[in-house]
């Protein structure tokens, strides 16, 4: 899941459970996305309906994709009691941006639904910039799309709208190219494409097949050492592997 910024808008409460013995809950949330925390303000009497009105900004590292919001009842003396929570996933948030007010459905500790959160979010993906080094080293077993000989492979490496072209390695099926090439970063890319080629004097050149390498860990560890990646053919079929290190430079 790419890094990002969360916005969290706890709009309000709808026939939520009132836990309060005498008069009215007094409902808090507490709204979390994997280790990261924060905590609504209470509204005192609030009852079954409260009005938060509240947004919250969460910065989120690449993984957590799960948003939890738990509600208590803030008491004067003891332990607050949970009036239920709601668990939204965020894969959609994360394709589409942006989740109108919508209703969720609360579900109390013992597994029943009770009242609903009206809950609006965004997502804000993070912008890299910096400078991206792809270094291609070899092809591992990539189809032979030669009828004399074996074929002659190339890559094209494409980041965003930029494409750059690696050197042709004549008659093999493992070439080794050790070749790097830089790109400019300055958007929320979250990876890489690479398709691959046979070289041919006559005609077309013949696909060998591509790969996505994700990008996600070059961002954060500035880094990733030298890995294979499973090339693909047209119908998904695997067509060898290709061995390529990253480096991220962001700037400053
Ligand atoms: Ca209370
Ligand atoms: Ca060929
Ligand atoms: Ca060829």
């Amino acid at each position: 899941m790419p890094e990002g910024t969360v916005e969290v808008e706890l709009i309000r409460g709808h026939g939520l459970k009132d836990v309060e013995t005498f008069g009215r809950s007094d409902p808090y949330a507490i709204i979390c996305i994997g280790s990261e925390k924060h905590t609504s303000r209470i509204i005192h009497d609030g009852g079954k309906n409260p009005i938060w009105n509240q947004s919250f900004l969460i910065d989120i590292p690449d993984g957590p994709q799960e948003l939890d919001i738990e509600i208590f009842d803030q008491e004067r003396h003891g332990v607050d009691e949970k009036m239920g929570s709601v668990s939204i996933n965020l894969s959609e948030l994360f394709l589409l941006k942006k989740s109108p007010a919508c209703k969720y459905e609360v579900q109390l500790p013992n597994g029943n639904h009770h009242g609903e959160l009206e809950i609006a979010l965004k997502f804000f993906p993070k912008v890299h910039n910096g400078s991206l080094e792809v270094h291609l080293m070899e092809g591992h077993g990539l189809m032979d799309a030669d009828i004399f000989g074996k074929s002659d492979p190339y890559a094209i490496i494409y980041c965003q709208k930029e494409s750059q072209k690696s050197k042709v390695i004549d008659g093999t099926t493992h070439p080794l190219w050790n070749q790097s090439f830089t790109f400019n970063v300055d958007s929320e890319i979250t990876d890489i494409f690479v398709k691959l080629f046979d070289k041919d004097d006559l005609g077309a050149d013949d696909p060998l097949g591509s790969f996505v390498v994700p990008l996600n860990k070059v961002f954060t560890e500035g880094h990733v050492p030298p890995t294979r990646y499973k090339v693909t053919g047209p119908l998904g079929q695997p067509q060898g592997e290709v061995s390529l290190a990253l480096k991220f430079t962001p700037w400053c």
